[in-house]
């Protein structure tokens, strides 16, 4: 039996999620709630050292990374097949998957944290917080996460680098909306990896009610994605059934009061 350790709010535990759901592979799961700070116990640490979720345990194997676990479920679990047969369509995954996880997802993880999960952080108190942002590893998210987050929770949307990651955010969206141009998923004429890594990072806009970054006609091509994943079995099994009620309510809240910021970045009309 796969064992995940992830979290409801995890883009990269989500992305997981959903390609097991897709190959419709059984999994058991270990709850790590990252905005409690369990990610930070020592048992954690032994099997995740940049303290971040997901990690897969599959026998005695420990596998970390989303995309490599993903590669690794494939490997192990090839059929049905979601990486494709063809060499050149796996190179543009590849493109697809490490553009994600170098650029795109410390932008999220920016993002989220300016919008909202500062707010939800703030729960566990003066001294919760403290020891919360102190616990982060010097490497974790980022190789700069302990102290970027640090600014993010501190500063919001007046963080130097505030622009940056948002644009940076918008100009995946702007990619995806040429790769769909007369193409029903990113690459090839199938559901991939690189559909698989996208979705997770659109329902977090979604989430924090910033889809006007695709709606009202910016990214039509991108819409019409979204809504063929939506419909979807996994959507709902892999994405929405592992967001508490209470974090749905933060990020859609938090994440409305600040799309005016986010919006003003963008040159959007709100
Ligand atoms: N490159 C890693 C990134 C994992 C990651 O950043 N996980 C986030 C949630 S999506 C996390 O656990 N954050 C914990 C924290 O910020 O303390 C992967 O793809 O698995």
């Amino acid at each position: 039996m796969l064992k995940l350790y992830h979290h409801g709010s995890s883009v990269c535990a989500a992305k997981v999620r959903m390609f097991l759901d897709e190959k419709e592979i059984e999994w058991e799961g270990v709850y790590i709630d990252i905005l409690k700070g369990d990610q930070f116990q020592a048992n954690y640490l032994k099997i995740n050292p940049k303290a971040v979720v997901p990690t897969l345990v599959h026998n005695k194997a420990v596998i970390r990374e989303s995309t490599v676990i993903c590669e690794y479920i494939e490997n192990v679990f090839p059929e049905p097949f979601i990486r494709p047969q063809n060499p050149i369509e796996c190179a543009e995954v590849m493109y697809w998957t490490k553009g994600v996880d170098e650029d795109l997802h410390p932008a999220c993880a920016a993002l989220t944290f300016m919008a909202s999960h500062r707010h939800t952080i703030n729960r566990l108190g003066k001294e919760g917080v403290k020891e919360f942002l102190e616990s982060t590893p010097p490497f974790s998210v980022s190789p700069d996460w302990h102290e970027q987050k640090k600014i993010y929770v501190r500063e919001a949307f007046k963080a130097p680098d505030a622009a940056k990651k948002v644009k940076l955010y918008d100009d995946y969206i702007s990619k995806m909306e040429n790769a769909l141009s007369g193409n029903d998923w990113l690459v090839g004429k199938h559901f991939s990896l690189a559909d698989i890594a996208m979705v997770p990072y659109i329902v977090r806009l979604d989430m924090l009610k910033m889809s006007e970054m695709w709606e009202g006609g910016r990214r039509p091509n991108v819409k019409h994605w979204f809504d063929k994943v939506k419909i979807r079995p996994s959507y709902q099994s892999a994405l929405l059934k592992w967001v508490p009620n209470e974090l749905e309510q933060d990020l859609n809240r938090n994440g409305a009061e600040s799309w005016p910021d986010v919006a003003k970045i963008l040159e959007i009309r709100v």
